[in-house]
Protein backbone atom coordinates (compact mmCIF):
# COMPACT_ATOMS: atom_id res chain seq x y z
CA UNK A 1 0.00 0.00 0.00
CA UNK A 2 1.44 3.67 -0.95
CA UNK A 3 0.19 7.10 0.31
CA UNK A 4 -0.34 8.07 -3.53
CA UNK A 5 -2.71 4.70 -4.14
CA UNK A 6 -4.80 5.59 -0.84
CA UNK A 7 -4.97 8.86 -1.91
CA UNK A 8 -6.35 7.55 -5.35
CA UNK A 9 -8.66 5.27 -3.90
CA UNK A 10 -9.98 8.14 -1.70
CA UNK A 11 -11.18 10.42 -4.89
CA UNK A 12 -12.71 7.43 -6.15
CA UNK A 13 -14.97 7.08 -3.77
CA UNK A 14 -15.58 10.82 -3.65
CA UNK A 15 -16.17 10.37 -6.84
CA UNK A 16 -18.57 7.87 -7.00
CA UNK A 17 -20.81 9.18 -4.15
CA UNK A 18 -22.20 11.80 -5.98
CA UNK A 19 -22.58 9.79 -9.57
CA UNK A 20 -26.30 8.82 -9.05
CA UNK A 21 -27.36 12.03 -7.99
CA UNK A 22 -30.47 13.78 -9.97
CA UNK A 23 -33.80 15.90 -9.50
CA UNK A 24 -34.39 19.61 -9.80
CA UNK A 25 -32.01 20.35 -7.23
CA UNK A 26 -29.00 18.58 -9.03
CA UNK A 27 -26.94 21.48 -9.00
CA UNK A 28 -26.21 21.46 -5.31
CA UNK A 29 -24.81 18.41 -6.02
CA UNK A 30 -22.60 20.15 -8.73
CA UNK A 31 -21.82 22.43 -5.92
CA UNK A 32 -20.78 20.03 -3.79
CA UNK A 33 -18.65 17.76 -6.41
CA UNK A 34 -16.92 20.19 -7.44
CA UNK A 35 -14.77 21.35 -4.20
CA UNK A 36 -14.59 18.09 -3.39
CA UNK A 37 -13.42 16.91 -6.71
CA UNK A 38 -11.24 19.90 -7.79
CA UNK A 39 -8.12 19.04 -5.45
CA UNK A 40 -7.15 18.42 -1.88
CA UNK A 41 -4.41 16.44 -0.27
CA UNK A 42 -6.80 14.30 1.63
CA UNK A 43 -4.76 14.26 4.39
CA UNK A 44 -7.39 13.51 6.78
CA UNK A 45 -9.02 10.72 5.35
CA UNK A 46 -5.59 8.93 4.84
CA UNK A 47 -4.76 9.25 8.16
CA UNK A 48 -8.00 7.36 9.16
CA UNK A 49 -7.02 4.77 6.77
CA UNK A 50 -3.70 4.31 7.49
CA UNK A 51 -4.59 4.22 11.80
CA UNK A 52 -7.04 1.67 10.86
CA UNK A 53 -4.68 -0.67 8.78
CA UNK A 54 -2.47 -0.52 12.13
CA UNK A 55 -4.65 -2.89 13.42
CA UNK A 56 -6.70 -4.39 10.47
CA UNK A 57 -6.32 -5.43 7.44
CA UNK A 58 -9.18 -4.76 5.63
CA UNK A 59 -9.29 -1.04 5.29
CA UNK A 60 -11.79 -0.52 2.54
CA UNK A 61 -14.57 -1.02 4.91
CA UNK A 62 -13.82 2.34 6.81
CA UNK A 63 -14.07 3.73 2.79
CA UNK A 64 -17.06 6.02 4.34
CA UNK A 65 -15.97 6.91 7.40
CA UNK A 66 -12.62 8.48 5.38
CA UNK A 67 -15.16 10.01 3.25
CA UNK A 68 -16.88 11.46 5.62
CA UNK A 69 -14.04 13.55 7.51
CA UNK A 70 -13.61 14.93 3.89
CA UNK A 71 -16.76 16.00 2.86
CA UNK A 72 -16.69 17.63 6.58
CA UNK A 73 -13.24 19.31 6.05
CA UNK A 74 -14.17 20.34 2.32
CA UNK A 75 -17.53 22.07 3.62
CA UNK A 76 -15.42 24.16 6.46
CA UNK A 77 -12.63 25.43 3.66
CA UNK A 78 -15.99 26.27 1.47
CA UNK A 79 -17.48 27.77 4.31
CA UNK A 80 -14.08 29.50 5.31
CA UNK A 81 -13.67 30.86 1.75
CA UNK A 82 -17.21 33.05 1.57
CA UNK A 83 -17.24 36.65 1.47
CA UNK A 84 -18.78 36.95 4.89
CA UNK A 85 -15.64 35.35 5.83
CA UNK A 86 -12.01 35.23 4.64
CA UNK A 87 -13.12 36.42 1.04
CA UNK A 88 -11.31 34.09 -1.10
CA UNK A 89 -11.24 33.48 -4.57
CA UNK A 90 -9.06 30.65 -4.73
CA UNK A 91 -8.90 26.97 -2.89
CA UNK A 92 -7.37 24.35 -4.25
CA UNK A 93 -5.78 26.11 -7.16
CA UNK A 94 -9.65 26.56 -8.78
CA UNK A 95 -11.96 29.16 -8.17
CA UNK A 96 -13.46 29.06 -4.60
CA UNK A 97 -17.32 27.52 -4.86
CA UNK A 98 -19.41 31.17 -4.13
CA UNK A 99 -16.96 32.02 -7.07
CA UNK A 100 -18.54 29.80 -9.44
CA UNK A 101 -21.56 29.43 -8.19
CA UNK A 102 -22.75 32.23 -6.59
CA UNK A 103 -22.89 32.69 -2.24
CA UNK A 104 -26.59 30.84 -1.58
CA UNK A 105 -25.24 27.80 -3.80
CA UNK A 106 -21.59 27.79 -1.91
CA UNK A 107 -23.74 28.21 1.63
CA UNK A 108 -25.86 25.24 0.75
CA UNK A 109 -23.19 23.38 -0.70
CA UNK A 110 -21.10 23.25 2.21
CA UNK A 111 -24.18 22.79 4.46
CA UNK A 112 -24.84 19.57 2.07
CA UNK A 113 -21.38 18.15 2.11
CA UNK A 114 -21.77 18.34 6.05
CA UNK A 115 -24.97 16.70 6.05
CA UNK A 116 -24.44 13.92 3.46
CA UNK A 117 -21.49 13.27 5.94
CA UNK A 118 -23.36 12.89 8.92
CA UNK A 119 -25.83 10.64 6.24
CA UNK A 120 -22.59 8.63 5.34
CA UNK A 121 -21.67 8.22 9.32
CA UNK A 122 -25.22 6.99 10.32
CA UNK A 123 -25.54 4.76 7.56
CA UNK A 124 -22.32 2.98 8.64
CA UNK A 125 -23.63 3.25 12.51
CA UNK A 126 -26.67 1.29 11.14
CA UNK A 127 -24.20 -1.76 9.50
CA UNK A 128 -21.16 -1.30 12.10
CA UNK A 129 -22.96 -0.87 15.65
CA UNK A 130 -19.63 -0.67 17.11
CA UNK A 131 -18.60 2.50 15.30
CA UNK A 132 -21.24 5.02 17.12
CA UNK A 133 -18.15 6.27 19.40
CA UNK A 134 -15.94 6.83 16.41
CA UNK A 135 -18.60 9.00 14.67
CA UNK A 136 -19.65 10.64 17.12
CA UNK A 137 -15.84 11.63 18.06
CA UNK A 138 -16.31 13.15 14.44
CA UNK A 139 -19.59 14.90 14.40
CA UNK A 140 -18.04 16.60 17.91
CA UNK A 141 -14.48 17.58 16.27
CA UNK A 142 -16.69 19.57 13.68
CA UNK A 143 -18.99 21.04 16.28
CA UNK A 144 -19.50 24.30 18.31
CA UNK A 145 -16.68 22.20 20.49
CA UNK A 146 -14.47 21.89 18.24
CA UNK A 147 -13.52 23.20 14.57
CA UNK A 148 -16.39 25.82 14.49
CA UNK A 149 -15.26 26.90 17.98
CA UNK A 150 -11.85 27.37 16.21
CA UNK A 151 -13.38 29.15 13.57
CA UNK A 152 -15.26 31.65 15.93
CA UNK A 153 -12.06 32.49 18.00
CA UNK A 154 -10.24 33.31 14.40
CA UNK A 155 -13.01 35.29 13.19
CA UNK A 156 -13.76 37.82 16.23
CA UNK A 157 -9.69 37.99 17.04
CA UNK A 158 -9.19 39.80 13.37
CA UNK A 159 -7.02 42.71 13.10
CA UNK A 160 -6.35 41.79 17.14
CA UNK A 161 -2.98 40.76 18.90
CA UNK A 162 -4.16 37.63 20.90
CA UNK A 163 -2.41 35.42 23.78
CA UNK A 164 -0.83 32.27 22.72
CA UNK A 165 -2.75 30.63 24.83
CA UNK A 166 -5.85 32.09 22.45
CA UNK A 167 -3.80 31.01 19.59
CA UNK A 168 -3.45 27.31 20.66
CA UNK A 169 -6.80 26.97 21.80
CA UNK A 170 -8.02 28.38 18.17
CA UNK A 171 -6.01 25.93 16.03
CA UNK A 172 -6.59 22.87 18.72
CA UNK A 173 -10.00 23.36 17.63
CA UNK A 174 -10.12 24.68 14.09
CA UNK A 175 -7.92 22.78 12.57
CA UNK A 176 -6.42 20.14 15.21
CA UNK A 177 -9.71 18.76 16.24
CA UNK A 178 -10.79 17.18 12.94
CA UNK A 179 -7.15 16.19 11.89
CA UNK A 180 -7.33 14.19 15.54
CA UNK A 181 -10.60 12.51 15.39
CA UNK A 182 -9.74 11.16 11.70
CA UNK A 183 -6.65 9.44 13.72
CA UNK A 184 -8.58 8.48 16.55
CA UNK A 185 -11.96 7.39 14.86
CA UNK A 186 -9.53 4.77 12.48
CA UNK A 187 -7.91 3.53 15.80
CA UNK A 188 -10.93 3.27 17.58
CA UNK A 189 -12.83 1.75 14.76
CA UNK A 190 -9.48 -0.86 14.01
CA UNK A 191 -9.99 -1.70 17.47
CA UNK A 192 -6.61 -0.19 19.23
CA UNK A 193 -6.18 -0.82 22.74
CA UNK A 194 -6.57 2.41 25.23
CA UNK A 195 -3.10 2.56 25.66
CA UNK A 196 -2.83 2.93 21.95
CA UNK A 197 -5.64 5.33 21.70
CA UNK A 198 -3.86 7.64 24.07
CA UNK A 199 -0.64 7.49 21.95
CA UNK A 200 -2.56 8.00 19.09
CA UNK A 201 -4.11 11.26 20.46
CA UNK A 202 -1.07 12.70 21.54
CA UNK A 203 0.53 12.17 18.03
CA UNK A 204 -2.83 13.60 16.74
CA UNK A 205 -2.37 16.66 19.05
CA UNK A 206 1.35 17.17 17.70
CA UNK A 207 0.41 16.44 14.39
CA UNK A 208 -2.50 18.90 14.59
CA UNK A 209 -0.27 22.11 15.48
CA UNK A 210 2.25 21.05 13.32
CA UNK A 211 0.57 21.29 10.61
CA UNK A 212 -0.88 24.60 11.80
CA UNK A 213 2.33 26.16 12.22
CA UNK A 214 3.48 24.90 8.93
CA UNK A 215 0.26 26.27 7.42
CA UNK A 216 1.36 29.79 8.87
CA UNK A 217 4.48 29.52 7.37
CA UNK A 218 3.05 28.25 3.64
CA UNK A 219 1.10 31.56 4.17
CA UNK A 220 4.19 34.02 4.28
CA UNK A 221 6.87 31.73 2.48
CA UNK A 222 4.41 29.81 -0.20
CA UNK A 223 4.16 29.91 -3.68
CA UNK A 224 0.19 30.71 -4.76
CA UNK A 225 0.36 28.81 -7.70
CA UNK A 226 1.34 25.56 -5.91
CA UNK A 227 -0.44 26.23 -2.64
CA UNK A 228 -3.72 26.74 -4.56
CA UNK A 229 -5.16 29.62 -2.53
CA UNK A 230 -4.21 33.27 -1.91
CA UNK A 231 -1.11 33.86 0.19
CA UNK A 232 -0.16 36.38 2.82
CA UNK A 233 -3.91 36.53 3.77
CA UNK A 234 -3.19 36.28 7.57
CA UNK A 235 -0.58 39.17 7.25
CA UNK A 236 -3.20 41.16 5.16
CA UNK A 237 -6.04 40.63 7.81
CA UNK A 238 -3.83 41.49 10.79
CA UNK A 239 -4.39 37.92 12.04
CA UNK A 240 -2.42 36.68 14.77
CA UNK A 241 -0.49 33.44 13.94
CA UNK A 242 2.54 31.38 14.62
CA UNK A 243 4.78 33.23 12.75
CA UNK A 244 3.96 36.85 14.01
CA UNK A 245 4.16 35.73 17.32
CA UNK A 246 7.44 33.77 17.02
CA UNK A 247 8.94 34.55 13.28
CA UNK A 248 10.20 32.35 10.83
CA UNK A 249 12.86 31.08 11.88
CA UNK A 250 11.55 29.51 15.14
CA UNK A 251 8.27 28.50 13.60
CA UNK A 252 10.80 26.34 11.31
CA UNK A 253 12.11 25.26 14.82
CA UNK A 254 9.10 24.46 16.45
CA UNK A 255 7.67 22.58 13.03
CA UNK A 256 11.12 20.51 13.04
CA UNK A 257 10.24 19.63 16.87
CA UNK A 258 6.87 18.56 16.51
CA UNK A 259 7.42 16.56 13.90
CA UNK A 260 9.96 14.24 15.64
CA UNK A 261 7.78 13.72 18.66
CA UNK A 262 5.12 12.78 16.36
CA UNK A 263 8.02 10.76 14.92
CA UNK A 264 8.75 9.23 18.95
CA UNK A 265 5.30 9.01 19.75
CA UNK A 266 4.45 6.76 16.62
CA UNK A 267 7.51 4.26 17.74
CA UNK A 268 5.45 4.19 21.27
CA UNK A 269 3.36 1.76 19.20
CA UNK A 270 5.67 -0.98 18.10
CA UNK A 271 3.91 -1.39 15.18
CA UNK A 272 4.54 -0.76 11.09
CA UNK A 273 3.83 2.96 11.50
CA UNK A 274 6.06 3.62 8.26
CA UNK A 275 3.85 5.29 6.20
CA UNK A 276 2.19 7.29 9.12
CA UNK A 277 5.96 8.11 9.51
CA UNK A 278 6.08 9.07 5.54
CA UNK A 279 3.01 11.22 5.64
CA UNK A 280 4.39 13.00 8.76
CA UNK A 281 7.94 13.69 7.39
CA UNK A 282 5.28 15.03 3.52
CA UNK A 283 3.84 17.33 6.12
CA UNK A 284 6.85 18.98 7.39
CA UNK A 285 8.07 19.15 3.54
CA UNK A 286 5.34 20.18 1.86
CA UNK A 287 4.72 23.01 -0.43
CA UNK A 288 1.09 22.99 -0.60
C1 LIG B 1 -16.20 27.31 8.39
C2 LIG B 1 -16.71 26.04 10.51
C3 LIG B 1 -15.73 26.53 9.54
C4 LIG B 1 -14.45 26.26 9.76
C5 LIG B 1 -13.37 26.61 8.86
C6 LIG B 1 -10.78 24.64 7.89
C7 LIG B 1 -11.10 25.99 8.34
C8 LIG B 1 -12.09 26.15 9.43
C9 LIG B 1 -10.57 27.03 7.75
C10 LIG B 1 -9.63 26.95 6.60
C11 LIG B 1 -8.61 28.00 6.74
C12 LIG B 1 -7.29 27.47 7.10
C13 LIG B 1 -6.18 27.92 6.25
C14 LIG B 1 -7.11 26.65 8.12
C15 LIG B 1 -5.82 26.16 8.55
C16 LIG B 1 -5.42 24.78 8.17
C17 LIG B 1 -6.20 24.13 7.15
C18 LIG B 1 -7.43 23.46 7.59
C19 LIG B 1 -5.76 24.14 5.89
C20 LIG B 1 -6.42 23.48 4.78
O1 LIG B 1 -6.28 22.08 4.88
P1 LIG B 1 -5.43 21.23 3.84
O2 LIG B 1 -4.06 21.84 3.68
O3 LIG B 1 -6.26 21.49 2.51
O4 LIG B 1 -5.47 19.80 4.23
P2 LIG B 1 -6.50 20.51 1.27
O5 LIG B 1 -7.03 21.43 0.18
O6 LIG B 1 -5.21 19.86 0.88
O7 LIG B 1 -7.53 19.54 1.72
Amino acid sequence: MKLMELKSEIDLWLNNYFEAKNGYHKIIYEAMNYSLSIGGKRIRPILALLCYSLYKPDYEKIMPIAGAVEMIHTYSLIHDDLPSMDNDDLRRGKPTNHRVYGEALAILAGDGLLNEAMNVLFNFCTEHHHAISACKLISNSAGAEGMIAGQVVDIINEGKLISEEELSYMHRNKTGALIKASILSGAILGEASEKHIEILGSFGDKLGLAFQVKDDLLDVLGDSALLGKTIKKDMNHNKTTYVSLYGLEKCEDICKALTEQCLLELKKLDKDTELLENLTLNLLERNN
